[in-house]
C-alpha cells in the first residue's frame, strides 16, 4: 500500500511547480503554509481532491485561517490542522511538516490515511497534540517523536503500526495522554516510560508486546487509566504498580501475568474498573479488596485464584455493577453484602466451587441483567433465593444443587433470552407462566425432578431455539402447541414419562436440527410429515418408546440426517428401501423392533454394524449380524425362524441372567444409581461432541491429532491472540486447517454460553459460499476449542500484503477483486443466511486468499447470530469484559 500509483503524473507536475516556489520557503509565512497544505491535498488519493477540503486553494490564501480544519495563532501562522473524520485517503508523505513551525495541534484521526508516519514530524517542535488514530498507518513509530518535547497528547491507536515502542518517547516528558492501542507493536514496554511522570492515560492494549510490566511504571503517580490488556505480557505484576493510588481504571486482562494480588491493592482507593481476568494469577483475593469504595466493575475470571471471597467484599462498594469471578477455584459462600448497593447488573461466578446459599441482598438487585452461577455447588432453595428481576436477560444456574420449585414469578422476567436451570434438584411443575417469556431463546431444565405435564403455554415461546426438558419425571402428552415453535433447532424431551403419540404439529418445527424423544412411553406411529423436517441433521432419536406401525419411507427426505435411532420400539413391516438415500447417515440403529423382510442393499445398510438390526427376529439380509435370506423363500424362512428362535431363546436366557445380576447389583448399590446415570449422561455428551466430527464423514479428532503430531509446533502455520492454526494433511490426502483456540479465547467463548456457541457453530457449518471459508466442524476437548476449516493456500491477506513478495502481486485490479469478494461474502451472510450472520471481526487476518488470490472470509469466532431486532442477544451474550468501560479513548 506504500506505493500509491494513482494520480502519480499530477503529483509529479505539482511537485515541480512547487519546487519552483522553493525560495519562499525559507521562513514560515502564510504563503508557504498554504502551499504546503495544497500540495498535500493534491497528493491525496481519490476522491481527489477531497470535497471536504474545497476551501484549500492557492487562490484563497487570504482566508487561510478560515480554511476547513485550519486554525491560526494571533500572528496569522497556522497553529492547528484538525481533520477528524474527513474521509481522507492517501499518505502523509507529501506533507512538508517543516513548513509549519508554529503548529501546536495535528489531528487526522478517523480517516483512511496509510503509509508511514513520516520522520519529519519531529520538526513540529511546538506540537502539543498529535492524533492520528483510526487510520491505516503502518511501519514504525518514528524515533524523531522524541524531539516533540512539548507533546502533551499522543494518540496513534487503531492503525497497523509495527516494530517496537521507541525509547525516545521517554523524552516527551510533558505527555499526559499516550495511546497506542490496536496496532501490531512488538517488543517490550521500554523502561523509560517511567520518566513520563505527568501521564494520566497510558493505553497500550491490543498489541503484540511481550515481556514484563516495567517496574518504572510505579513512577507514573498521576496515572488515572492504565490499560495494558491483551498484549502478551508475562511475569509478575510489579509491586510498584500498587502505588498508583490515583488509578481509576486498571486493565491487565488477557495476558500471561502470574503471581498473587497483594494487600496493597486496597490502596487504590479511586479504582472503578479492575480487569485482571484471563491471566495466570493465583492465591487468595486479599481482604483489602473490600476497601475499593468506588469499584464498579471487576473481572477476575479465568485465573487460578482459590480460597474464599473476602466476607466484606461489596459491603463498602455501593456502586458495584459487574462482578465476574468465573472459572477459578474459589470456594465458600458468596459474601453476604456482595450486592448491598443493589447496583449489580452482571454477576458471573460460574465454574468455581462456591457452595451454600446465596447472599440475601441478591433478591433486591432488580437491576440484574445477566447472572451465571452454573457449575458450582450452591444449595439454595430456588423458590426463595431469587427476587423479581424485570431486567434479567440471561440466567444460568445449571449444574448446582438448587432445590425447590420454579415459581410463577419467573414469568415476569419478560426480557429473558436464556433460562437455564438444568442439572439441579428442582421439583414440582413447570409453571405455565414461562409461556410469557416471549424473548426466550434457550430454555433448559433437563436433569431435574420436574413433574406434571409440559405446559401448553410453552408453545407461545416463538423465539425459542433450544428446548431441553429431558431427564425429569414429566408425564402426559407432548403438547401440540410445541408445533408453534418454528424457530426451534433443538428439542429434547427424552427420559421422561411422556405418553400419547408424537403430535403431527411437531412437524411444523421446520428448523429442527436435532429431535430427541427417546426413553418415554410414546405410542402410535411416526407422523408421516416427519419427513418434512428437512433441516434435521444432527439427531433423530425416537428410541425406547412403544411406537408402532411401519417406518415411513418419506424419512428418506431427511437427507442431511446423520444419526437415526428408532431402536427399542414396536416398528413392524419392512425397512423402506428408500432409506438407502440417507447419504449423510453415520449412525443408524433399528434394533429391537418387529421389523421383517430383507434389509435393503446399499452403502448405508452394508456399512451399519450388526447391532443396528439385532432384536428384529423377522429381518434378514446380506449385512453383518443377520443371516442371509434364502433364495427359495419358504423353506429357508422356516429354517431361519427356527435358528432365529433358538438364538432368541439363548439371548433371552442370557438377558434374564444379566437382568438378575443387574437387579442384584442395584439392590446393593441403589445409591450409586444417580451417579451412574450421571456418567451415562456425560458419556452421551461426549458422544455428542464426537458426532460433530463424525458429521464430517471422513475424519475424526484423533485423525487430526495424528496428522499434526498432537498439535506439534512443526505443523503450526500461524499464531495469534486467538490461539494457533495448524495444517493437517490427513491420511486421505485431504488438507484442513485447524484453529485451536487457546484457553483464553475458548474460555471466553465457553463462558459466554457453550450451548449457544455450539449451536452457532453447527449452523455455520451449513454456510456455503464461494467467498466464505468452509467450516467443517468443531470439537471442544481438553478444555480447548478446535475449529476445522478448509485449508486455503496463500494464507491471510495480511500475510500476502505485508510479507515478502506478495504485495507486488496485489495490483489494484486484484485488490478490487478481493474487496468485491469480501463484499459478496458479507452480503451473503447478512441477507441469504437465516438467521443472518454478522461477522463482527473482519480484519486482514480473517480474509484468506486462494492460490488465484480469490478471497475467502474466515474466522467466525466471535460472529453471533442476529435475529432481526434482537440486539439484546448480541449485546449481552457478547464479551462484556472486553468493552472498555471508561472510553477515555474517545475523548479526543
Ligand atoms: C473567518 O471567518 C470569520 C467568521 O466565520 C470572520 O469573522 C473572519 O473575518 C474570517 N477571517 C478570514 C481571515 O477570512
Ligand atoms: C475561501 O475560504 C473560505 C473559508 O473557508 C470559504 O468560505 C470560501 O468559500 C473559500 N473561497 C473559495 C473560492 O474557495
Ligand atoms: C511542559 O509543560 C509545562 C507546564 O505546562 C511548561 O511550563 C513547560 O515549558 C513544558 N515543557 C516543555 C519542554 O515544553
Ligand atoms: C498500602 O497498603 C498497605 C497494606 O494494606 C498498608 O500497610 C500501607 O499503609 C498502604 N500505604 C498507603 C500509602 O496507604
Ligand atoms: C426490558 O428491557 C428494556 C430495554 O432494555 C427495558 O426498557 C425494560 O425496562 C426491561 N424490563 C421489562 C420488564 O421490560
Ligand atoms: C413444589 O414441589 C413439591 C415437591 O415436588 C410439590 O409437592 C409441590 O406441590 C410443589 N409446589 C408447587 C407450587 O408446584
Ligand atoms: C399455537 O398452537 C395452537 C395449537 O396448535 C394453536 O391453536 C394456536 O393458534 C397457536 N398459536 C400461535 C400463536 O401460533
Ligand atoms: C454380500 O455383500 C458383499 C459386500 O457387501 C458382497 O461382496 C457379496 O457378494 C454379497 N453376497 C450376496 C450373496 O449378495
Ligand atoms: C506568529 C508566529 O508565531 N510566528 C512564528 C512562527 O514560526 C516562525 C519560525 O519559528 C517564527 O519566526 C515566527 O515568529
Amino acid at each position: 500500500m506504500t506505493n500509491s500509483t494513482a494520480a502519480r503524473p499530477l503529483f509529479l507536475c505539482l511537485s515541480l511547480c512547487l519546487l519552483s516556489l522553493l525560495p519562499f520557503q525559507a521562513s514560515s509565512s502564510p504563503t508557504t503554509e498554504a502551499q504546503a497544505l495544497v500540495k498535500w491535498k493534491n497528493s491525496l488519493s481519490p476522491p481527489s481532491p477531497p470535497p471536504s477540503l474545497s476551501s484549500w486553494s492557492l487562490t484563497n490564501i487570504t482566508h487561510l485561517c478560515n480554511w476547513t480544519g485550519i486554525a491560526c495563532n494571533n500572528g496569522g501562522s497556522v497553529s492547528e490542522i484538525s481533520l477528524l473524520g474527513s474521509n481522507l485517503s492517501g499518505t502523509l508523505d507529501a506533507l512538508d511538516f517543516a513548513s509549519f513551525p508554529n503548529l501546536t495541534h495535528f489531528n487526522v484521526s478517523n480517516n483512511n490515511l496509510e503509509g508511514p508516519i513520516p520522520s519529519s514530524i519531529g520538526n513540529l517542535s511546538h506540537l502539543r497534540f498529535l492524533g492520528v488514530c483510526s487510520n491505516l498507518f503502518e511501519g514504525a513509530i518514528p524515533r524523531s517523536i522524541g524531539q516533540l518535547r512539548k507533546l502533551e497528547r499522543l494518540d496513534f491507536g487503531i492503525n497497523q503500526l509495527t516494530s517496537s515502542i521507541p525509547s525516545e518517547l521517554g523524552l516527551c516528558s510533558n505527555l499526559t495522554f499516550l495511546a497506542l492501542p490496536g496496532n501490531f507493536i512488538s517488543g517490550k514496554i521500554p523502561p523509560g516510560i517511567g520518566s513520563l511522570t505527568k501521564l494520566n492515560y497510558l493505553l497500550l492494549y491490543r498489541n503484540l508486546l511481550s515481556g514484563p510490566i516495567p517496574t518504572g511504571i510505579g513512577s507514573l503517580k498521576n496515572l488515572l487509566e492504565l490499560d495494558l490488556s491483551n498484549i502478551n505480557l508475562s511475569g509478575q505484576i510489579p509491586a510498584t504498580l500498587w502505588n498508583l493510588s490515583n488509578l481509576r481504571l486498571l486493565h491487565l486482562f488477557s495476558n500471561h501475568l502470574t503471581g498473587t494480588i497483594p494487600p496493597e491493592i486496597g490502596n487504590l482507593t479511586s479504582l472503578t474498573y479492575l480487569g485482571l481476568d484471563t491471566n495466570r494469577l493465583y492465591g487468595e483475593v486479599p481482604e483489602t479488596m473490600s476497601r475499593l469504595a468506588k469499584l464498579q466493575w471487576i473481572t477476575l475470571f479465568t485465573n487460578n485464584f482459590s480460597g474464599g471471597i473476602p466476607q466484606d467484599f461489596g459491603k463498602y462498594s455501593p456502586s458495584l455493577r459487574s462482578v465476574s469471578f468465573s472459572d477459578n477455584s474459589f470456594t465458600g459462600e458468596l459474601p453476604p453484602d456482595l450486592c448491598s448497593g443493589f447496583a449489580l447488573q452482571y454477576l458471573t461466578v460460574d465454574e468455581n466451587n462456591f457452595n451454600g446459599l446465596l447472599p440475601n441482598c441478591l433478591k433486591n438487585c432488580s437491576g440484574l441483567r445477566r447472572v451465571r452461577l452454573d457449575s458450582n455447588q450452591f444449595t439454595a432453595d430456588i423458590t426463595s433465593a431469587f427476587g423479581a428481576y424485570p431486567n434479567l436477560v440471561f440466567i444460568n444456574l445449571s449444574n448446582n444443587r438448587f432445590v425447590g420449585n420454579l415459581t410463577a414469578k419467573w414469568g415476569e422476567c419478560t426480557n429473558l433470552t436464556n433460562l437455564q436451570i438444568d442439572g439441579n434438584k428442582i421439583a414440582g411443575r413447570i409453571p405455565p407462566e414461562l409461556g410469557k417469556l416471549s424473548q426466550l431463546r434457550v430454555l433448559t431444565l433437563h436433569g431435574n425432578e420436574l413433574t406434571g405435564k409440559i405446559p401448553d403455554e410453552l408453545g407461545n415461546l416463538g423465539e425459542l431455539l433450544r428446548l431441553n426438558l429431558s431427564n425429569n419425571h414429566l408425564a402426559g402428552d407432548i403438547p401440540i402447541s410445541l408445533g408453534n415453535l418454528t424457530k426451534l433447532n433443538y428439542l429434547d424431551l427424552s427420559r421422561n414419562g411422556l405418553n400419547g403419540s408424537i403430535p403431527d404439529e411437531l412437524t411444523n418445527c421446520e428448523d429442527l436440527l436435532s429431535l430427541k424423544l427417546s426413553n418415554n412411553n410414546l405410542l402410535g406411529v411416526i407422523p408421516l410429515e416427519l419427513g418434512n423436517l428437512f433441516a434435521i441433521q444432527i439427531l433423530l432419536d425416537l428410541s425406547h418408546n412403544s411406537l408402532a406401525g411401519s417406518i415411513p419411507s418419506n424419512l428418506a427426505k431427511l437427507t442431511k440426517l446423520e444419526n437415526l435411532n428408532l431402536s427399542h420400539n414396536k416398528f413392524s413391516g419392512a425397512i423402506p428401501a428408500a432409506l438407502t438415500s440417507l447419504l449423510s447417515i453415520t449412525s443408524i440403529d433399528l434394533s429391537y423392533n418387529e421389523l421383517t423382510g430383507v434389509v435393503p442393499s446399499g452403502r448405508l445398510f452394508q456399512q451399519a454394524p450388526g447391532s443396528a438390526f439385532i432384536g428384529n427376529p423377522g429381518l434378514c439380509g446380506n449385512v453383518t449380524g443377520l443371516s442371509p435370506c434364502g433364495t427359495s423363500s419358504k423353506s429357508t424362512d422356516h429354517r431361519k425362524k427356527v435358528s432365529v428362535g433358538v438364538s432368541v431363546s439363548v439371548c433371552l436366557s442370557l438377558l434374564l441372567a444379566i437382568l438378575i445380576a443387574v437387579i442384584l447389583v442395584l439392590w446393593q448399590r441403589k445409591k450409586l444409581f444417580d451417579e451412574e446415570e450421571e456418567i451415562k449422561r456425560l458419556k452421551e455428551h461426549e458422544k455428542f461432541e464426537q458426532i460433530i466430527w463424525e458429521r464430517l464423514g471422513k475424519f475424526t479428532f484423533s485423525d487430526i491429532a495424528k496428522a499434526t503430531n498432537d498439535f506439534g509446533e512443526e505443523y503450526c502455520i500461524g499464531i495469534g491472540g486467538f490461539g494457533s492454526v495448524y495444517k493437517a494433511v490427513l491420511a486421505s490426502g485431504q488438507i484442513v486447517a485447524v484453529k485451536k483456540l487457546n484457553a483464553l479465547e475458548s474460555g471466553n467463548i465457553l463462558a459466554i454460553n457453550q450451548q449457544s456457541f455450539e449451536n452457532e457453530i453447527r449452523v455455520l457449518t451449513e454456510v456455503r459460499h464461494r467467498h466464505v471459508i468452509k467450516l467443517h466442524g468443531f470439537c471442544s476437548m481438553r478444555g480447548c476449542v478446535y475449529l476445522v476449516y478448509e485449508f486455503v493456500e496463500r494464507g491471510s491477506l495480511a500475510k500476502v500484503l505485508y510479507g515478502g513478495t506478495g504485495a507486488a502481486e496485489l495490483d489494484w485490479g486484484t485488490r478490487v477483486k478481493i474487496v468485491q469478494g469480501v463484499a459478496n461474502a458479507i452480503a451473503y451472510l447478512h441477507h441469504n443466511c437465516s438467521p443472518p450472520i454478522i461477522h463482527r471481526d473482519i480484519t486482514l487476518n480473517n480474509i484468506l486468499l486462494e492460490s488465484d488470490l480469490e478471497p475467502r472470509l474466515s474466522d467466525f469466532g466471535i460472529a453471533r447470530f442476529l435475529n432481526s431486532d434482537s440486539s439484546n442477544w448480541t449485546a449481552v451474550a457478547g464479551s462484556y469484559g472486553y468493552m472498555a468501560p471508561g472510553k477515555p479513548y474517545d475523548q479526543s
